[in-house]
């Protein structure tokens, strides 16, 4: 099923969708002169495969895709309504922080009342916080969804707790403001439509775009249309059902609701981008290191090195698996990136880029 504002987002590359946005939010007003930028720097989907993965999180390019295997388990329950009454059927007594209205006021509430709000017409409200793992969402999506590569799953609890398994439910209208996550981003949507745009944390900061992750911001986030098209990194895409979005996590985001959402979020680091996150985490600090600075690096690196040395004697069908066809491009990457030379000594850094360079090879 294909929402209508995909439809009209697929006929003319975006345009009269931003116009009739901008009605609500005036940020995201294009000018006539936007539109064949607007057009390049759509992303659009594409069938998955796991290469096409794995090539992308190399790269740290972001990648849709229309088909990557349904995190939900029952294959009746991909059918939106099923998925809403089982939802609305919930007698969990546990509550979630629920966002209102354009602003960032919260309720707790549970998931049977989230789904009430959720079908009220004309109600604003997302969340983003609701944990799938230890709770009966457990029966509905597949915890393993991005196994076995995602490295999050295995690590130490200071590590494994930024996975952020979560369900995620918002209303037509309800902007997340831009910011930044410390992990790359996955996303799948179940039913509804969300519009993404997003961008190179840093040069958006350059170029005025702020980030509330990184800088002081009272009230919105600045943003406007112009500013964004003329960054190199930026894009922007309709995620819609059935379809999967992979955010590499050095971009910033500003995502609006266009239909009732309800989708799956997890944050990942694989060895084909596991350079990139600690070396991010080491120059930028981490969003969420609340021991020693630098330490969560540390604890993901460890992470990531047991990996690597299990990876040295797997099969090539496991090999496979864990995305390691696309190490050599991102071992290649990581070294072309300009901020490579600013990076501090840390051995463990090095040993995984060379075990990284071990295991392309073979
Ligand atoms: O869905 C949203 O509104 C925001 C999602 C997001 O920021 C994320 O998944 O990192
Ligand atoms: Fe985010």
């Amino acid at each position: 099923m294909r929402s209508e504002a995909i439809d009209r987002e697929d006929r003319d590359s975006g345009v009269s969708m931003f116009r009739r946005l901008a009605r609500t939010d005036r940020m995201l007003r294009p000018q006539d002169s936007d539109a064949q930028r607007l057009s390049a720097t759509r992303l659009a989907p594409v069938s998955y495969s796991p290469d096409q993965l794995f090539s992308a999180i190399a790269t740290q390019d972001p990648v849709l895709f229309d088909d990557f295997p349904s995190p939900v388990r029952d294959p009746d329950l991909r059918a939106p309504e099923a998925l809403e009454r089982r939802l609305a059927a919930s007698s969990a007594e546990a509550t979630h922080p629920v966002r209102f209205g354009s602003g960032d006021a919260k309720r707790d509430l549970t998931l049977a009342g989230i789904m009430r709000r959720w079908q009220v017409p004309g109600a604003i409200m997302g969340v983003t916080d609701l944990p799938v793992r230890g709770g009966e969402l457990e029966d509905v999506f597949d915890t393993d969804f991005l196994a076995p590569w995602n490295l999050m799953t295995e690590a130490p609890p200071t590590i494994r707790r930024l996975e952020m398994l979560t369900a995620v439910f918002s209303t037509a209208g309800k902007l997340t403001d831009s910011h930044s996550d410390d992990m790359a981003v996955c996303n799948h949507c179940c039913t509804g439509s969300k519009l993404w745009l997003a961008w190179d944390t840093y040069e958006g900061l350059q170029a005025g775009l702020e980030d509330v992750e990184r800088v002081p911001v009272t009230g919105r986030a600045r943003f406007d249309m112009t500013r964004f098209l003329s960054l190199d990194s930026a894009c922007w895409f309709v995620v819609g059902p059935g379809q999967t979005i992979f955010l590499p996590g050095k971009f910033t985001h500003r995502v609006y609701t266009l239909d009732n959402y309800i989708g799956v979020g997890s944050f990942y680091v694989g060895p084909a981008n596991l350079l990139h996150t600690a070396a991010r985490w080491m120059l930028r600090g981490s969003l969420w290191d609340d021991d020693v600075p630098g330490g969560l690096a540390d604890t993901l690196l460890t992470t990531g090195l047991e990996a690597l040395a299990r990876l040295q004697n797997a099969s090539p069908a496991s090999r496979d698996e864990w995305g390691c066809a696309a190490l050599a491009a991102a071992l290649t990457h990581f070294e072309a990136w300009t901020a490579f030379e600013d990076l501090p000594d840390e051995p463990k850094l090095e040993q995984a880029a060379e075990m990284i360079r071990r295991l392309s090879r073979i």
